[in-house]
């Protein structure tokens, strides 16, 4: 699908002689394209979007959150002394004042780009997870005070563990392309593990774990970064922000960033756990969220790991069995690549359970003696 991009552009706020608008970046949901214009003799640039309306489907609504959690964070980081237009994300509205263009077919949205700032698809070095689990964190922490229990659920029952078995079984049952009896080993692996999916989501129905305001798909390229500094910029891809519990974002991204490779790697000789990773991602994410996290939250971090690893596998196999119409795929077979590695994963830190939950009690010791 091509569109005019030279038309769309100019249905927004946007100053300026439209040079190009190319595709970028690396998500597997939206589309996302950098748009250059000219001002004043100098380059200016913007994040456009094609918001995915299959999945979303009240957008107007979808933005209305993202206007209000980054309108929220952008007063208590101006509260801090810090630069709004640098450290969240800035929407563009549309001519009419709308938070996006609606062309008839497609929903678009324009982001303020953030310059001198990347991010990452893989751990080139500790100190930009470092610097991502500090942006994370940062970001839970500016959100403290918003009642998240306000907040519209664009994809309701997103990290509901239990809720997704039964999507997979679903699909594991009609399997329309025959695909089952190629992946017995992985359906197997989904299997054993159904009593753990209830674990998170029955503790925050009864309160036990807090609901908070979760980003929900905190992977390390959600995060921009500066290159030269390895400082946290912004945390970016602000679509599934929810009610949720922080073991959620804590979580998932332990699952993409603790991996010694890439999410689709096919080579599972090269996949593992990295248990020094782990390490340096707890103590980035707990220092910058300070000491409001709870007994059951510390409790429950490794286990958020476990969970969303083990979830996000399971994701892949089911789009794999129904024939890739989630995910998208850039390979025959790229979504049973993805969901390997995450079993993978979600076996290793089984084993490194006990090492995980040492280190997170160990940290927050640490955090709670500097703090007091
Ligand atoms: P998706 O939902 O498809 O994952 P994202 O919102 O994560 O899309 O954007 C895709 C990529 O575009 C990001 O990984 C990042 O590199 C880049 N990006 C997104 N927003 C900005 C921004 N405001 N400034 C700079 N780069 C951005
Ligand atoms: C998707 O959009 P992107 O690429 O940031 C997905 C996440 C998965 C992730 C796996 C809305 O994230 O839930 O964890 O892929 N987002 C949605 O890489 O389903
Ligand atoms: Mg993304």
């Amino acid at each position: 699908m091509t569109y005019d991009f030279a038309h769309i552009s100019a249905q927004f706020q946007i100053e300026g002689e439209y040079l190009d608008c190319l595709p970028y970046g690396e998500g597997h949901i939206n589309q996302t394209f950098l748009l250059r214009v000219r001002r004043d003799g100098a380059e200016k640039r913007y994040i456009l979007q094609r918001i995915n309306s299959t999945l979303f489907q009240d957008v107007p609504r979808l933005m209305e959150n993202i206007l209000r959690v980054t309108s929220f964070a952008r007063d208590e980081v101006i509260r801090r002394g810090g630069d709004p237009l640098r450290e969240t994300m800035t929407v563009i509205p549309a001519r009419d004042g709308k938070p996006y263009y609606f062309d008839g077919n497609d929903y678009f949205r324009v982001y303020l780009f953030i310059e001198d700032a990347v991010s990452f698809q893989t751990v080139e070095d500790p100190r930009y997870f470092y610097a991502s689990a500090v942006a994370f964190g940062k970001f839970a922490m500016l959100l403290a005070n918003f009642d998240a229990h306000d907040l519209y659920e664009p994809l309701p029952d997103f990290h509901n563990t239990a809720k997704r078995f039964r999507d997979f079984t679903d699909a594991l049952a009609r399997d329309p392309l025959g695909r089952a009896k190629e992946v017995q080993a992985e359906i197997e692996f989904v299997l054993a593990r159904e009593a753990m999916t209830s674990k998170i989501t029955s503790l925050l129905a009864l309160g036990d774990l807090p609901t908070k305001v979760t980003h929900n798909d905190t992977k390390l390229n959600n995060v921009l970064i500066d290159p030269k500094t390895a400082e946290p910029v912004a945390v970016i891809d602000l679509d599934t922000i929810m009610p949720g519990s922080i073991c959620y974002d804590f979580g998932d991204s332990i699952r993409f960033g603790c991996s010694t490779a890439a999410e689709d790697e096919p080579n599972l000789e090269k996949v593992h756990f990295d248990t020094d990773l782990f390490r340096t991602y707890t103590e980035g994410y707990l220092w910058a969220l300070g000491v409001s996290v709870t007994e059951t939250e510390l409790e429950h971090l490794s286990v958020g790991a476990k969970m969303m690893t083990y979830e996000c596998g399971m994701r892949f196999l089911t789009d794999y069995l129904l024939g890739d119409t989630y995910f998208r795929v850039k390979r025959p077979g790229h979504n049973l690549d993805r969901a390997r590695t995450q079993f993978r994963l979600v076996s290793e830190m089984e084993q490194a359970t006990a090492q995980m939950d040492h280190a997170v009690r160990e940290i927050y010791a640490q955090l709670r003696h500097t703090k007091a």
